[in-house]
């Protein structure tokens, strides 16, 4: 064994000082405090809340990296079949808070730091968000890595440590002003690993020769070398001792690109600057959520990555000295989306040139390591690339990707003899001018599953992007998971009275780590002190969402409204536009009604929240919109607390953790069939909230489970909104009255500069409405005001609410994990061995 390699009296001088855990309030706060004197070099005259945060962290992070090592030790022990997770994005959010409850020390730490002085919740308050995503993809990533390590599944998560994450969101004037997240000033969860690196080439050219056995080789050469850096952070599982890994590549210019000929002839600053171009490539996450753009940077962004974690992926699995026919039974490797895709060429890269398998025998390893996560069928979405760049940047690359077609072709057409179009219509390559590489398409080749995030995206990709790839492999290829999320990010910690409540009635918080058992709450629908708690615990939720809405935006709302929040990336898909133009038809409505009939509104707070990618120009039309809507309503005195609208600034996990518990309705209003599942949907439902939604994504699934009468749905379906479309192009345009008193509203100025929001209108009455906000806007508003009617009687609200939170169970992420285990990746959980006396 390891351990026996390594003489005895060694073994005993390691093991009697190795590093011990603290386990009591006393032995934390003593840490705490020499983190902050030693390792900061503060005292007790200087520690301010900044300070008591990094020392908390850092206690805390000790014990993690205990674990942590004690984790990988026995993972390179056992050496089991591991999970790696590629996401170009992770949204952590903060890790401090997660980390306390995951380990179950929260307590200790809150009496410990408030002994030296402190409120936990202002420690808490000091972390910077790890906001390394755009939204729902990034955020079911890390959603992914917490249930992983909590059902002790060997599992790694791979991505870019950007020096940039999303930018932050300002709103000046009205409108979204974006500003640089330089968020690693201060960054204690993270671990460089100088002693791991690997070089990554780009450019170049290939060369072929025959060896001396007569085998033909080619070799990429002549191309500019990039070093990648290893960073690594624990992910703390719940409620286990397992901490997994993620870790994030860094780019650094490698010594050999140091180019000494300009430095000794004095261009000095020209050969920092070539370091520095190496250093751009992992300096900012892309901040569009829904549109390729086809940069080069991004391009180098995706192989950068990719090569540097299948290095590290095929390094780990040579340590084991197994053939390589086993290397599908170690390693599963899940693309999340088609940014990874050249994960696939590569690895076939790897084992042909570097390892000189053959080809059929590189494929099939290939072909059953990888599993393909499609996230959208929005066709602006699908990621395409240039034949000239992918030929220039990475021309080895091209080669394997032409050959994987060439073969792929050669067998359709034999299943499908003479079908031209079937030919032309599953290539690999776009014969367009340039051709392009469709990655989704090397993606369902070159993996044995794919699958979409909810029932009725997995049924769409289908027939729609995937028609004719169903008819080649059979239908057995693609499945169906359903996104979900972890129960103690969002619901442990983002209401932990909800949470505290819930076990008081359960017995325990095993509901925690299984949520089906919160079925059981339906058990306590009659129970009066149970509904009363569930109903102030709802309200304290809004009142601290008040008062941060007044602390942020300076807008005071009244907590005893019905708070209506729709928090989301904006986009013209998720119909941001629709809510807005309800709340303007609204605000209408109201100015029209005698005092007499406006004491009989229930009140209303319309709370928006969302970034726009900095080069959509309708989704910042739509930011703007809503602010103007709130400066003219709010300040409105016939109004006062009937209807307030509040856009939240910088819309981003840790905030979620305040909006997300104080929702009495949420919007999922996306037009039919395009959302491919949704997560806050689920989140806010978990919190006691109600949804008021299209049939789109998970909604569906949430209504199977809830129950029809438990939510709001309106709109059409999916299968219509074709015709619809068509309709709107041939059929003539008719705009409901309402809707069209809106747009009149807008454009004669009420609520500012008409000309700013001219685009917007016409984008649905000229340009044919592609998002159907016309044809469901009806439907919409009757909804809301049933809504409005539902909340009037508060004890059947408050059944509702109860009820769905019952029925939420399913949507938990430890099942989804389960899911992928047993389907896509056959793999086993490693729990932590028993240690002695423990
Ligand atoms: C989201 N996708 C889906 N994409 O829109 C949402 N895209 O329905 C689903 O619930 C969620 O994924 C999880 O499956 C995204 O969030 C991106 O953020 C993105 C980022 C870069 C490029 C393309």
């Amino acid at each position: 064994s390891v351990e026996a390699s390594i003489p005895e009296p060694q073994r005993e001088a390691w093991k009697k000082f190795s590093a011990q855990e603290f386990s009591s309030k006393e032995e934390f706060e003593k840490e705490v405090v020499r983190h902050i004197e030693t390792t900061l070099a503060r005292s007790l005259f200087n520690c301010d809340e900044a300070a008591a945060y990094a020392g908390t962290a850092l206690a805390f992070r000790d014990r993690l990296v205990i674990e942590w090592n004690k984790t990988q030790q026995n993972q390179t022990f056992a050496d089991p079949k591991r999970v790696y997770y590629l996401s170009l994005e992770f949204l952590m959010g903060r890790a401090l808070d997660n980390a306390m409850l995951n380990v179950g020390m929260k307590d200790i730490a809150q009496e410990g730091v408030s002994e030296l002085g402190f409120r936990m919740e202002d420690i808490i308050s000091q972390e910077r968000d790890a906001a390394l995503g755009n939204g729902g993809l990034g955020r079911l990533a890390a959603c992914f890595l917490d249930s992983l390590a909590t059902l002790n599944y060997p599992a790694w998560g791979y991505a870019l440590r950007y020096r940039y994450g999303i930018f932050k969101q300002e709103i000046i004037d009205g409108y979204q002003v974006e500003i640089p997240d330089y968020w690693l000033d201060f960054n204690p969860w993270e671990f460089p690993r100088h002693d791991v690196t690997v070089d990554i080439q780009f450019y170049g050219n290939v060369r072929k020769y025959m060896d001396d056995s007569g085998k033909q080789w080619s070799v990429w050469e002549n191309g500019e070398i990039v070093n990648a850096v290893a960073y690594d952070a624990p992910i703390p599982g719940y409620g286990t001792k397992t901490t997994n890994n993620l870790r994030l590549w860094s780019s650094k210019a490698s010594h050999g690109e140091f180019d000494f000929t300009k430095f000794n002839s004095g261009e000095y600053e020209a050969s920092v600057a070539d370091q520095q171009r190496a250093e751009t490539i992992s300096a900012v996450l892309y901040p569009n959520d829904s549109l390729e753009r086809g940069k080069e940077l991004r391009l180098k962004q995706q192989y950068f990555w990719c090569a540097a974690s299948l290095s590290d992926i095929v390094r780990r699995f040579k340590k084991s000295k197994k053939p390589w026919s086993e290397f599908p039974n170690q390693v599963a490797i899940q693309l999340n989306d088609t940014h990874p895709t050249l994960a696939i060429p590569e690895l076939q890269r790897i084992l042909i040139d570097g390892e000189g398998l053959d080809w059929e025998e590189a494929w099939s390893i290939v072909q059953k390591t990888f599993g393909y996560t499609n996230h959208t069928v929005l066709p602006e979405a699908l990621e395409k690339w240039s034949v000239p760049l992918i030929q220039h940047l990475l021309p080895r690359h091209l080669q394997i990707i032409y050959e994987i077609n060439a073969r792929f072709l050669q067998w359709v057409e034999k299943k499908f003899p003479k079908d031209r179009d079937m030919l032309a219509s599953v290539s690999i390559i776009e014969e367009t001018q340039p051709k392009m590489v469709r990655m989704a398409y090397l993606a369902v080749i070159g993996s044995h599953k794919v699958n979409g995030v909810a029932e009725l995206h997995s049924d769409l990709i289908k027939t729609t992007i995937f028609k004719d790839f169903v008819k080649i492999y059979g239908p057995d290829k693609f499945t169906n998971v359903t996104n979900g999320i972890t129960p103690r990010r969002w619901l442990h910690q983002a209401n932990p009275r909800l949470s505290e409540l819930i076990a008081n009635k359960l017995g325990g918080y095993d509901f925690l780590t299984d949520l089906t058992l919160l079925h059981k709450l339906e058990n306590f629908l009659d129970d009066k002190d149970f509904r009363k708690e569930f109903q102030e615990i709802k309200y304290a939720n809004k009142v601290r969402l008040a008062k941060y809405i007044k602390e942020a935006q300076g807008i005071s709302v009244n907590p005893a409204s019905l708070f209506d929040i729709q928090v989301k990336r904006m986009h013209e898909y998720k119909r941001q536009q629709l809510n807005v133009f309800g709340v303007i038809h609204r605000y209408l409505q109201l100015k029209d009604m005698s005092p007499e009939e406006r004491k009989k509104v229930q009140p209303r707070v319309s709370i928006f929240g969302g970034k726009a990618a900095p080069g959509y120009w309708m989704a910042k039309t739509v930011i703007h919109l809503i602010n103007q809507v709130s400066a003219v309503v709010n300040a409105d005195k016939d109004i006062g607390d009937l209807l307030k609208v509040v856009f939240l600034e910088d819309y981003n996990v840790s905030k979620a953790e305040i909006i997300v518990p104080a929702s009495d309705i949420s919007e999922h209003i996306s037009t039919a069939g395009t959302e491919a599942s949704g997560t806050s949907n689920m989140k806010f439902v978990l919190n006691g909230g109600l949804v008021i939604g299209t049939c789109d994504g998970a909604n569906i699934e949430i209504t199977r489970e809830v129950g029809e009468d438990n939510i709001f749905l309106f709109g059409n379906l999916a299968e219509d909104v074709e015709d619809l479309r068509h309709a709107h192009f041939y059929g003539g345009f008719e705009l409901d009255s309402q809707l069209q008193r809106v747009f009149d509203e807008i454009r004669n100025g009420r609520f500012g500069d008409a000309g700013q929001f001219s685009a917007l209108v016409n984008s649905i009455v000229e340009h044919g409405d592609y998002y159907l906000v016309s044809d469901d806007f009806q439907s919409y508003v009757e909804t809301q005001n049933k809504i409005d009617e539902a909340y009037k009687n508060q004890e059947e609200w408050l059944t509702k609410t109860i009820t769905c939170v019952a029925r939420m169970g399913f949507f938990s992420s430890d099942r989804c994990i389960e899911e992928y285990a047993q389907e896509i990746w056959n793999t086993e959980p490693l729990p932590p061995p028993k240690e002695n006396g423990a």
